[in-house]
């Protein structure tokens, strides 16, 4: 426990200058005071009851150059693991895929690729996709893992709406997660971005082994970029059989439910205007763990059976979740 005292807010409070200690001293708060917190500030800035929904595709599947010690994409795992590499997907299947979307109420596409970093080809493909989901009246997301400046540009001209691009976790912890890049890689693209002009959508991974100082150091990153990002992935790590990270925590305990909780709250009051995605690992969190998450301020999720490569919580089960506590989907543009 920090024995400094959690900072006294207004539920205005937009700042860029956080210090690990307050950060930690919001997370030493009893539970229910940092919910009710983050619930005031959650209030103040957004619809309540009102979840933006977003639906994941995977473009492009397996073989990555990266070492993620999460990830079932990785080539350097994929000996260990029952997944098959799929070349990028073709235009029309992928609009497909949004239209349906679409039609079960999302209003954003997000796709994702595994890739360290696309090539020119690629890029003209996923130019494409960006372009087409756009024109059905849906926003769009790409993650596609490290960009340069022209390539930035390029997403930018095709009228993309927001980059995913995690930093998953602490800059300390970092290494016990990836060797093949640096969280300075991590944070030029997202700088790049940034500069554009496209929204960026930046978090994490909880529950792979970091301790609470790791994740008050990830949220306080965030926090204190020049601008917080727009949107705030927190994902529970989605143990996956094979890689070196899943198999650690097949003989560990999982996060608790309320740490996880206590960082979606963290996240809600440092970053008030920024949308709180409550991302993978919901298949394996109950109802009410959810509706906790709601209520600290989570107003975002992945909508659909899938994620990338992972199942999802299912969208029948989503439906009934919404309807039993009351939560209305943000509403598709009208524009298509
Ligand atoms: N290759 C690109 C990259 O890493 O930026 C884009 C795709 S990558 C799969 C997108 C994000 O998914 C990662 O940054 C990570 O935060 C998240 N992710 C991947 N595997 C996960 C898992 N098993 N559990 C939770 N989150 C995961
Ligand atoms: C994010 O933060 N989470 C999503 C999305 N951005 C791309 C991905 C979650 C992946 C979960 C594991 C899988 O399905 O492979
Ligand atoms: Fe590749 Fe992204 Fe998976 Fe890392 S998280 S191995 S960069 S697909």
């Amino acid at each position: 426990m920090s024995s400094a005292a959690a900072p006294q807010l207004s539920v205005d409070t937009l700042r860029h200058d956080w210090t690990l200690e307050e950060v930690q001293a919001l997370y030493d708060l009893p539970f229910n005071e940092l919910v009710f917190r983050a619930a005031e500030v959650h209030r103040a800035h957004f619809t309540p009851n009102q979840v933006q929904v977003s639906t994941l595709i995977n473009i492009k599947t397996g073989g990555c150059a990266e070492n993620c010690g999460y990830c079932s994409q990785s080539a350097h795992h994929e000996k260990e693991i029952d997944i098959e590499r799929e070349a990028l997907m073709e235009v029309e299947t992928v609009l497909k895929a949004a239209a349906e979307a679409r039609a079960n109420g999302a209003s954003r596409f997000c796709m994702g690729a595994a890739w360290r970093k696309p090539n020119e080809r690629d890029m003209k493909k996923v130019v494409a996709m960006v372009e087409g989901v756009r024109d059905m009246g849906m926003e769009t997301c790409v993650t596609l893992g490290m960009l340069e400046a022209e390539q930035v540009a390029q997403l930018k001209a095709a009228g993309l709406d927001y980059y995913n691009h995690n930093l998953d976790t602490s800059r300390e912890y970092y290494g016990n997660v990836v060797t093949t890049r640096t969280f300075d890689d991590r944070l030029d693209t997202l700088r790049r971005v940034r500069e554009a002009g496209i929204n960026v959508c930046s978090g994490g991974i909880l529950g792979m082994g970091e301790s609470r100082r790791d994740r008050a150091l990830l949220l306080q990153e965030l926090a204190n970029m020049d601008e917080h990002p727009d949107s705030v992935p927190i994902n529970k790590l989605v143990p996956v059989k094979g890689t070196p990270i899943g198999d650690q925590l097949a003989e560990s305990r999982d996060i608790d439910p309320f740490e996880f909780i206590r960082a979606i709250a963290v996240a809600r009051i440092l970053m008030p205007k920024s949308y709180v995605r409550l991302s993978a690992g919901r298949e394996e969190m109950s109802d009410e763990a959810q509706a906790l998450c709601f209520m600290a301020g989570a107003n975002s999720l992945f909508y659909g059976d899938k994620l990338l490569t992972t199942d999802n919580a299912s969208t029948n089960r989503d439906r009934e979740l919404f309807d039993k506590l009351g939560i209305q989907p943000e509403q598709v543009h009208e524009s298509a």
